[in-house]
């Protein structure tokens, strides 16, 4: 009997030991395999015109989206929802007005691919001719996606948030210096091929504003200052002023304009 007792002592103790050394292995934690958020949101407080990228990150290939964005004041339009990805992979996108509904889809059933960082997934252009105070907050709010089964995929929404008044800048003033010169295009041409200094202002740098920083740019930028090219586009090289045109180019540190 003792020796009983010592076997099922001895049991109890190498048994605590073993469970002791093999410690269970964590669980990661798993969320909701899309996340959508607000990405760069501009305002042009004299028009009340805005936009908004949405942000897409996704584990999984999507086939449609719909989703709310709620303002505050409420007196926001939505006007259009262009570019990003849906554009990209041919989406038909269509917002309401006065609901804030934004929805896209595609006809022949085309997935938009996985996205492991955030990736625009489409730019909504809103209006507030109505807003006094300041530019609007809004939030994303009854987001569905869908897979080509037609079944809802969960996703994650990100916080609000406030619109930002549009930055003033000069267009061509690539290195935010007050001065649009020569060395602008030195500056791009190095951002572009040798890891230069990342630009504070892109829109300063998208000399022809199609919303897209490239060699393109410093050609046009380099025939305006010596071969008699267009001035760079508004609003020009001349006078600090707002980007007429809505796209996916930030300018955070607007330089003598700001
Ligand atoms: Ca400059
Ligand atoms: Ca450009």
């Amino acid at each position: 009997m003792v020796r009983f007792f010592v076997f099922i002592s001895t049991l109890i103790v190498l048994t605590g030991t073993l469970h002791a050394q093999v410690p269970i292995p964590p669980v990661p934690p798993t969320g909701p395999p899309i996340l959508l958020e607000l990405g760069n949101i501009q305002y042009n407080p004299s028009t009340g015109d805005g936009t908004v990228s949405m942000m897409l990150t996704s584990e999984v290939p999507i086939a449609g989206f719909q989703f709310d964005l709620v303002f505050d004041p409420a007196a926001v339009l939505l006007v259009s929802a262009t570019g990003g990805l849906a554009e990209d992979f041919g989406y038909d996108v269509g917002v309401g007005p006065t609901s804030g509904t934004v929805l896209g889809f595609s006809f022949t059933l085309v997935e938009i691919p996985p996205t492991s960082v955030p990736d625009v997934l489409t730019i909504v252009a809103f209006n507030c001719s109505a807003c006094p105070n300041g530019p609007p907050e809004l939030c994303i709010e009854n987001a569905i996606f869908s897979d080509v089964g037609a079944l809802s995929i969960p996703a994650d929404l990100g916080p609000c948030a406030t619109a930002s008044a549009l930055p003033l800048f000069l267009r061509g003033d690539c290195n935010t210096d007050g001065s649009p010169n020569v060395a602008d295009a030195i500056f791009l041409l190095a951002i572009l091929f040798s890891g230069g200094t990342a630009a504070g202002c892109v829109d300063g740098c998208d000399s022809n504003d199609d919303g897209s920083m490239n060699i393109a740019d410093a050609v046009h930028f380099l025939a305006f200052l010596f071969a008699g090219g267009a001035p760079p586009a508004p609003p020009g090289v001349q006078n600090c002023g707002l980007d007429p045109t809505a796209d996916s180019l930030d300018c955070l540190t607007p330089g003598p304009c700001s």
